[in-house]
């Protein structure tokens, strides 16, 4: 690969700064102070850190037309038993190596943007369903918690007893969101109510139903993830 050049880094960096303080001012208006932890520090050198991350979005994955939902293909697909939670009394974590911890409800989610995509979802088991999400993109979720810079993984705990782990890249994705709607209706309690992953580059396993608790961290712990800890390829990207 070649170098960057020094100069054109520092516009690119300039541009997109402009662009997130505004997303920042957007977020602000929901009562949660976003991005001021992160936007003051411009003058980091761009590599692999959470900053870097977040100021350059990936290119997002081409997606399907309305036209092409399978409203019928996406199969439920559960190693145990459906929870049923609460929506009013829920609380989704978001904690680990960062310097604002919180817990919202799905209120304080429903307030921040909404973002919607017609992806395919693709299970190991040999199916695969067109299907939109919609939800709030986990890369705003983690600005929320200002990251410390040595975070690189980002762990999921969800109420039936499973568990994720995802490399920070691929969970700092546009496309990679905490979805509260299937196809534009709530979530169901069997697709993961009140709130799921969802994304176009992981297989259906990484895509965690009942997420409860989002912790990011710097190194992954022994346990990599429910199916993985059972043999399963941890990247298992798309
Ligand atoms: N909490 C939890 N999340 C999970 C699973 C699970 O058993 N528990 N199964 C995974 C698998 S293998 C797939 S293919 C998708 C299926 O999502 P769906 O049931 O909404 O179709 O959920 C994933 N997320
Ligand atoms: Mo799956």
């Amino acid at each position: 690969m070649r170098p960057i050049q020094s100069h054109l880094l520092s516009r690119r960096h300039l541009l997109q700064l402009s662009g997130l303080s505004s997303m920042g001012l957007l977020l602000g208006g929901c009562g949660l102070n976003a991005f001021e932890g992160i936007v003051g520090k411009t003058f980091e050198p761009l590599n692999q850190s959470v900053e870097a991350l977040l100021l350059n979005p990936q290119k997002p994955v081409p997606e399907f037309p309305a036209s092409a939902i399978e409203p019928e293909a996406l199969l439920i697909n559960t190693f145990g038993s459906t929870p049923q939670l609460d929506p009013e009394k829920f609380r989704l974590t978001v904690d680990g190596e960062v310097n604002n911890p919180l817990q919202l409800s799905m209120a304080d989610i429903k307030k921040m943007p909404l973002t919607s995509m017609i992806i395919r979802h693709v299970c190991v088991e040999g199916w695969a369903a067109i299907v939109q999400w919609n939800g709030v993109q986990l890369r705003d979720l983690v600005a929320l918690v200002q990251p410390k810079a040595n975070v690189r993984y980002v762990y999921f705990k969800s109420a039936d007893g499973y568990s994720e782990s995802w490399d920070l890249a691929s969970a700092l994705h546009p496309q990679t969101l905490m979805a509260y709607q299937k196809n534009s209706q709530p979530l169901s309690a069997d697709n993961g109510a009140p709130i799921r992953l969802a994304s176009p580059i992981k297989l259906g396993y990484k895509q965690s139903k009942w997420v409860t608790r989002i912790t990011l961290v710097s190194n992954l712990l022994t346990s990599r993830g429910y199916w993985e800890d059972r043999g399963y390829e941890w990247f298992a990207g798309l």
